[in-house]
């Protein structure tokens, strides 16, 4: 067999190929992938009666699932009455306002029922989730921005094929190795069993990187900087998340190809500054940047960057994005050389890096209160709502004739404002309404405002109200977003802060972690050291392990010993359950 024979995967080039199967329906395909989802795939294309266990087992899956957030398996009755009791939720059916239960008091259904609001719908497949609107539009603000980055950077989009061939799947068996049981795969066409099985991509080193060994050739070709905006599939078996953990989820990966290790170096670090900007700036959750241990990297590369995220509620840290440097490893498995200026034939020094869909999950965790949802105005697809207040006699068509006159003023000012004329809601139904749905800033213009022209603002963020004049309205409303955007990241800083603890012995350690503190610790760096750490603390909730060494060391004085082996520290390190 030629080695580009088990590279093609036959018809992945031709959209119309595919459409016309489509239409055909042979779309079905089963997607195999152990006894369990054997079982599940099965059910799905026979009898009603299968179907029907199908259903039953993933009404059992979904309750593990509302629970997913916390990390516990507590069991959630969706139907019962939870937390704030049965008037609330009643209240809430009727109404489809307020949450049932309080961030504090159940953090998972919390998380839950903040989603499922407008963010994200379930769906009949455990682990996949309908992105609604509300939801798409942060990703899309986002990608506009890290787009536009990444061009500067000269990095280029490309798509490459949703499948891969086992053949090169098994190129990189060595690192695969742990993550096999999460890929899935196509096994039929219809009815008939496929020839080959067809993975799909979990992510896509080994999609791109036989077509990086054709492309580079001379030191010309270098730097080769490619990245695709794609979905990839992992068939997780652990509490499914949304966002946080879905077995299917949108991302950016980036996958470039250098002469020099100092130029990967290089571009490992200003990616990994534009993940922080993703967080920092737009999401307005603080991360910390830093290196991941041997055992956390990825196995396949040489050392993996990160931006790390911390959930108070949770005590559990989140990884928010990985910049990796690979190395020469891919190079060598997959041929990648080129001919320098002397004519030497040369490996290439590769990195790949991704940010996904989780960024919204961290955002939402962070930023949520009891009354919903609260976004960053940088990332909100509406930034203002505003909301007419008409009285019985008071003149109505002015009111609304006001409310859209502001609109208009803020759109041209380029602020994403929308009006809520509907007149089969009342103006407190319409505040808890966008309140739930997290929008930055509201205005309210009733017949008080009308008379004195001017309006009142009343932030998301904090509550605070102020009646502002007309006249000035754009640089106000202006001016209050980016006091919210502001705010919002110096409290989620301030609420991290609180939960970092510098710890020295064991003791301080196990203490830290019950109270689901982000610890900081002097550390030996030994993989041997941070295995035993996880045995150790292994446990309902999972184990302790390794977040991220912060590039930023706090000073490491002579003679300080690692808190788990006692043997001489080498660097602090943050430790923590994780997400
Ligand atoms: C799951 C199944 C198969 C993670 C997997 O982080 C393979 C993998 O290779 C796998 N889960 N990974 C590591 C992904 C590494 C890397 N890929 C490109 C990134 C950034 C983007």
């Amino acid at each position: 067999m030629s080695p580009n024979t088990w590279r093609d995967i036959s018809g992945c080039s031709s959209v119309r190929k595919l459409a016309k199967s489509e239409s055909k329906g042979l779309q079905a395909v089963t997607v195999s992938l152990s006894i369990r989802s054997l079982l599940f795939a099965s059910a799905f294309f026979s009898s009603s009666a299968i179907c029907l266990n199908r259903l039953t087992y993933l009404k059992k899956e979904e309750r593990v699932e509302m629970a997913g957030a916390s990390g516990k398996k507590e069991k959630v009755d969706k139907a019962g009455p939870s937390g704030g009791g049965k008037k609330k939720k009643d209240v809430k059916k009727e109404t489809g306002l307020g949450l049932s239960v309080k961030k504090d008091e159940n953090f998972g259904e919390w998380y839950s029922e903040v989603c499922k609001h407008e963010m994200i719908e379930y769906y009949d497949i455990s682990g996949c989730y309908i992105l609604r609107p509300w939801s798409m539009a942060i990703w899309e603000i986002m990608q506009t921005f890290f787009d536009a980055e990444i061009k500067k950077m000269k990095v280029k989009n490309c798509y490459f094929p949703l499948f891969v061939s086992p053949g090169v799947l098994e190129k990189e068996k060595d690192h695969i190795e742990g993550f096999a049981p999460e890929v899935a795969w196509v096994t039929k066409s219809g009815k008939s069993d496929l020839e080959v099985p067809i993975a799909i991509r979990p992510t896509s080193e080994t999609v791109m990187y036989p077509y990086y060994s054709k492309w580079i050739r001379g030191h010309r070709d270098l730097p080769l900087k490619l990245n695709q905006w794609c979905n990839v599939v992992r068939w997780e078996f652990s509490n499914p998340t949304p966002f946080i953990r879905s077995r299917e989820f949108l991302w950016q990966e980036g996958h470039t190809a250098f002469a020099t290790k100092e130029e990967a170096d290089e571009e490992v670090l200003q990616i990994l500054e534009l993940y922080r900007r993703i967080y920092e700036e737009y999401l307005a959750v603080p991360v910390v940047k830093g290196m991941k241990s041997e055992n956390e990297k990825f196995a396949g590369g040489l050392y993996t960057t990160s931006v790390e995220a911390f959930i108070p509620n949770t005590g559990r840290g989140v990884q928010g994005a990985t910049s990796h440097c690979l190395g020469q490893n891919f190079a060598k498995m997959f041929e990648i050389r080129y001919e320098d200026e002397e004519g030497k034939r040369e490996m290439v020094w590769q990195n790949s890096w991704a940010y996904s869909t989780r960024t919204i999950g961290v955002m939402i965790m962070t930023h949520g209160d009891d009354k919903g949802l609260i976004l960053p105005p940088k990332v909100a697809s509406v930034q203002v709502v505003v909301i007419p207040v008409p009285y019985k006699d008071a003149n109505t068509q002015g009111i609304f004739d006001a409310c859209t006159a502001t609109v208009s003023a803020l759109s041209e000012a380029g602020i994403r404002a929308e009006e809520d004329l509907r007149d089969n809601y009342s103006p407190g139904w319409k505040y808890s309404n966008w309140e739930m749905k997290g929008v930055p800033l509201r205005i309210e213009i009733g017949p008080r405002d009308l008379e004195n022209d001017q309006v009142r603002t009343v932030r998301r963020d904090n509550g605070v109200k102020e009646d502002i004049p007309r006249g000035s309205l754009v640089e106000h409303v202006k001016e209050l977003l980016e006091k919210i955007q502001q705010n919002m990241y110096e409290v989620a800083k301030q609420k991290r802060e609180a939960c970092v603890q510098e710890i020295r012995t064991w003791d301080e350690f196990i203490s830290a972690l019950n109270l689901k503190k982000l610890i900081l610790a002097p550390w030996c760096d030994e993989e041997e050291v941070e295995r035993d750490v996880k045995a150790r603390t292994k446990g309902e909730t999972g184990a302790a392990k390794t977040l991220c060494s912060p590039f930023e060391q706090p000073e490491l004085p002579e003679g300080t010993l690692c808190f788990a082996s006692g043997k001489p520290a080498k660097k602090w390190t943050y430790w923590g359950r994780s997400y």
